[in-house]
């Protein structure tokens, strides 16, 4: 289901109402993330084609707004890092997407046309543990699993 962020603060407000002894009703209002797509890291101009930031914790029902900061750049979820019941996502180049992540889990993506260059994101949703170690071992082309070895020791150390 595809909502506007205005219409969706008017579904939770309502189901807070109708639902507020259940202990699923999230406590604060979702939040709208943002995820850079960069041709270049600002901070360090040596780092080409990237997310920023490329590891991001966000809670159930939450959306994740990828931005075209720079041309040329999409973001796909990639079908192994996903848990079970996600909606899969596929942005278009040089265009924005905006996802909302209401599944509990581990979620990787990538750049399309810089898949191979290490262009790739994780997202951490909720209590993530549910498929991490099955996303932490999908298989990965040489470059992508280089950079997901240092976004999971990024995701390991937010576990605790
Ligand atoms: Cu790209």
């Amino acid at each position: 289901m595809k909502l506007s962020r205005r219409s969706s603060l008017k579904l939770i407000g309502a189901a807070s109402t109708a639902l507020i002894a259940s202990p699923y009703i999230a406590l604060a209002d979702p939040v709208a993330h943002e995820v850079q797509m960069l041709s270049r890291d600002p901070e360090n101009p040596k780092k080409r084609f990237l997310f920023s930031p490329q590891v991001l914790q966000i809670a159930p029902g939450d959306s994740v707004h990828f931005v075209a900061t720079d041309r040329g750049h999409n973001s796909v979820s990639d079908p192994n890092m996903m848990p079970d019941g996600a909606t899969p996502w596929a942005g278009q180049t040089s265009h924005d997407i905006e996802v909302t992540l209401d599944v509990e889990g581990t979620y990787g993506y990538y750049c399309n046309p810089h898949r191979g260059l290490g262009m790739v994101g994780l997202i951490l949703v909720g209590d993530f543990s549910v498929n991490y170690e099955a996303a932490k071992a999908a298989e990965q082309p040489r470059k992508p699993a280089e950079v997901y070895g240092e976004l999971f020791a990024m995701a390991d150390a937010l576990r605790g």
